[in-house]
């Protein structure tokens, strides 16, 4: 059977997650309209019968570092391709000018000596376009192929380049009886970005920067319901009213809309306790 280490690379929104997620058939990396919403690298098993893939989703990589956050977050991708992959996947949406921040990822990818893939991405979208840019770096790739992640379109063609560029291999992991979708993070973790993530649809500006979210426990009560207690964990004081709202109406709207998606994905019935705290280093623990 064939299997390897297949990396998706490429700039802030352009559709990272959205592509693992849909290639999966499931959810195990956050998405949002807002850039650098992935914050560390995920892992997750695709398998059929020509063989097992691992997918690494990396954070967008910044043109720009400045922040704190940032500074710990743009290095990550870098790391991922020290590792060993078998197959890149540079994902650039065409919607979106070619800057400076597609050339530092070019840059990084020209370090790899292994065969690399250009999916152009949001192919559903006609105007704006900057194709042109794009397809002006084909003849770095092993092959250039045109998806839209979003509407799932020419992603078996993109599985099926995959394989082909894949080693003979055995199963990398038991693929059997996996306990969460993702390799590398625990239940709470995934349910933590689950919260992250709708705090990054509802907060607006800097503000989805200013946190992060932790859950501290999951208990199953016999009727089929389940408890969950987490945290909003954010820099400042002032973010802090922010996330809570007036009248506490922004909190209970991002608790709404991840208890809705939790019950949905676990089948049972969601008891989500959500508190805000401010807690300025919250960085350094980052993952
Ligand atoms: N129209 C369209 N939108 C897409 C497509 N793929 C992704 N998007 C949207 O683009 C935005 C960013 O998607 P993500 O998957 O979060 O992007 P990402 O590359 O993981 O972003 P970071 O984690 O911030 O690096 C979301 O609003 C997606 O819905 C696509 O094929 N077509
Ligand atoms: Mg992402």
């Amino acid at each position: 059977m064939k299997a390897g280490y297949v990396a998706i690379i490429g700039r802030p929104n352009s559709g990272k997650s959205t592509l693992l997620n849909n290639l999966l058939g499931q959810k195990v990396s956050v998405t949002s309209p807002k850039p650098q919403t992935t914050r560390f690298s995920i892992q997750a098993v695709y398998k059929d019968e020509r063989g097992q893939i691992i997918f690494i989703n990396t954070p967008g990589v910044f043109g720009k570092v400045k922040d704190a956050l940032s500074k710990k977050i743009n290095p990550i991708t870098s790391q991922v391709l020290g590792n060993d992959v078998d197959v890149v996947i540079h994902l650039v949406d065409h919607t979106r000018d070619r800057d400076f921040e597609e050339n530092k990822i070019l840059g990084i990818i020209r370090t790899v000596d292994k065969p690399k893939i250009l999916a152009i991405n949001k192919s559903d979208i006609q105007k704006p376009s900057f194709l042109p840019h794009y397809k002006f770096m084909e003849t770095e790739y092993h092959k250039t192929i045109m998806i839209s992640a979003l509407y799932k379109s020419n992603l078996n063609y993109l599985l099926d380049s995959i394989f082909e560029l894949l080693p003979e291999r055995e199963k990398i992991v038991d693929d059997e009886n996996l306990p969460t979708p993702a390799l590398n993070i625990d239940g709470k973790t995934f349910l933590a970005e689950i919260v992250r993530e709708k705090a990054f649809l509802f907060l607006r500006k800097e503000v989805p920067y200013s946190l992060t979210t932790k859950i501290d426990a999951v208990e199953e009560k016999d009727d089929n319901i389940l408890y969950i207690k987490g945290r909003i964990i954010t820099s400042h004081d002032r973010y802090k009213s922010m996330i809570i709202g007036a009248k506490g109406r922004m909190i209970k709207e991002i608790g709404m809309a991840a208890r809705k998606e939790l019950e949905t994905a676990t089948n049972k019935k969601i008891f989500l306790d959500l508190t805000v705290e401010v807690n300025p280093h919250w960085f350094d623990e980052l993952l």
